[in-house]
């Protein structure tokens, strides 16, 4: 089994971006039962399970998650030969590939410090730090199209912390043994897209129609502008071809998160929908691009090999 470790500044829409991962997970296990295998503890589904039901009942999620005390943790797979459409080949039939996703155990802010402690980390912290595959949340609300907006101060904070976050995980990646799993691969999630600015788009040069309607190509370019101008130190922190160490890292992939939202009563409301055919409501979330993210999280679970703490 593989791990993708999850990361996420403060408010960045961490707690939400799980929810809707849980309810995509919920729909692919009902869509497609034969090939989806979706498996938690007890405590982290009843956790999943009360921010998927307040979504599904249109609000944000309240009670706030402290994922440092307690990390949650799921294991999804695809049957072997599910993804084959994605470049698998298919194997037996009763085998799954499964990844571990791992939420919150590593804030960008402590991941920082660790790196000037790490003969002192303990063995969990060092396994959550041998994860092959990083999903880091980048909250849309921060990109101001204004350049000396006050907001900027903050965005090159998190620059910073991501930056050396990545800084750390290469570290470890990179003692691998063998040299051909030295890979690390990035798949950014961009947060409450529908809060991007019409200007901010502009400046990042972004096709016309919503990201879930934009070609591949053009999704990752969107990403790369993107952490160009506002992300310049995690950008070259990516950037591997200066590396003398063997360590490879995959170009970023990127999904696009965004909810419909309307004000009732003051309060701000997830906009729903009815789940057609399975019945009851779900949030007016990009599904597909949850399914992609999932799927990809598949393929990669499929290539990479189990992760043992380094
Ligand atoms: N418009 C919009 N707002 C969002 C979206 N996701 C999150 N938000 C807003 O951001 C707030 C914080 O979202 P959370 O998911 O709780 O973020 P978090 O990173 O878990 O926050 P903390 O736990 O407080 O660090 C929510 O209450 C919403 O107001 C989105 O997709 N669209
Ligand atoms: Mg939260």
């Amino acid at each position: 089994m593989s791990a993708a470790l999850v990361l996420g500044d403060r408010g960045s829409g961490l707690t939400t971006f799980v929810g809707l991962l849980y309810t995509a997970q919920v729909r692919l296990g009902i869509d497609e039962s034969d090939e989806f295998r979706f498996h938690a503890d007890r405590e982290s589904i009843r956790r999943l399970e009360a921010i998927y039901g307040e979504l599904g009942s249109g609000r944000f999620p309240t009670h706030d998650e402290d994922w440092q005390q307690h990390p949650l943790s799921f294991v999804f797979g695809f049957r072997r030969g599910r993804l084959r459409s994605l470049g698998n080949t298919p194997g037996p039939s009763d085998g799954f590939d499964t990844v571990e996703v791992l939420v919150g155990g590593l804030p960008t802010d402590e991941a920082a410090e660790l790196d000037a402690h790490d003969a002192l980390l303990d063995r969990e912290t060092r396994e959550l730090l041998s994860s092959r595959v990083v999903i880091p949340l980048v909250d849309a609300v921060a990109l101001s199209p204004d350049p000396n907006d006050a907001e900027r101060l903050s965005l090159a904070r998190a620059d910073r912390l991501l930056a050396s976050t990545f800084a750390l995980l290469e570290k470890f990646v990179a003692a691998e043994r063998e040299r051909r799993t030295r890979r690390l691969f990035p798949l950014f999630v961009l947060t409450k897209v529908d809060r991007l600015h019409l200007e901010t788009l502009r400046r990042l040069d972004a096709p016309s129609g919503v990201p879930s309607e934009w070609k591949a190509e053009a999704r990752r370019a969107f990403g790369d502008r993107l952490l160009r101008q506002y992300y310049p130190e995690t950008a070259r922190q990516l950037d591997g071809s200066h590396r003398t160490d063997g360590l490879a890292i995959s170009r970023p992939e990127w999904f696009y998160s965004g909810l419909a939202t309307e004000l009732i009563a003051d309060e701000l409301r997830v906009q729903r929908r009815s789940r057609a055919p399975a019945g009851g409501w779900e949030p007016s979330y990009p599904f597909e691009e949850y399914r992609s993210l999932i799927e990809t999280l598949g393929r990669l679970a499929h290539r990479l090999p189990a992760v043992q703490a380094g």
